[in-house]
């Protein structure tokens, strides 16, 4: 971990107070803490835009009697451009799995592997969640 810098900002006290409920609301020990989480944020959503490698979890809710989709989520992930580093599979009742796919790569591909896997018919529910790769902590 680096050492910290403090600084300090100027905000609009609406916008400061907004700020603080919404701290308040999650569960923040301090503003910087929440600011931190922000900064980190945007810088993750950047890594994806630059395409940089990120790594990311895939949590997939579907019904597996869907014809094709065991296969299909089978292959995406065979021809995935990146690494498929990991996948949890939870059998949540007689229809219904659960997998967590994790991934390490570029972040545009990363998407475009979430997106694809999202749409395929039988996924009820699922989202992707990106990191970066933690080189930069
Ligand atoms: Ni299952």
């Amino acid at each position: 971990m680096t050492s910290l810098i403090r600084t300090g900002i100027s905000l609009e006290r609406d916008l400061l107070e907004r700020f603080d409920r919404m701290i308040e609301q999650k569960g923040y020990g301090s503003r910087s803490e929440a600011i931190r989480d922000l900064v980190r944020d945007h810088f993750v959503e950047e890594d994806v835009i630059s395409n940089k490698v990120v790594v990311a979890t895939l949590t997939l809710v579907y019904d597996h009697h869907q014809p094709k989709l065991s296969e299909q989520l089978i292959e995406a992930q065979h021809d995935y451009k990146g690494q498929v580093l990991a996948t949890t599979h939870v059998h949540l009742d007689h229809h219904t799995c659960l997998e967590v796919i994790i991934l390490k790569g570029r972040g545009t591909e990363a998407k475009v592997f979430a997106d694809h896997l999202l749409c395929l018919k039988g996924v009820k529910h699922g989202k992707l969640v990106l990191t970066n790769a933690g080189a930069e902590e």
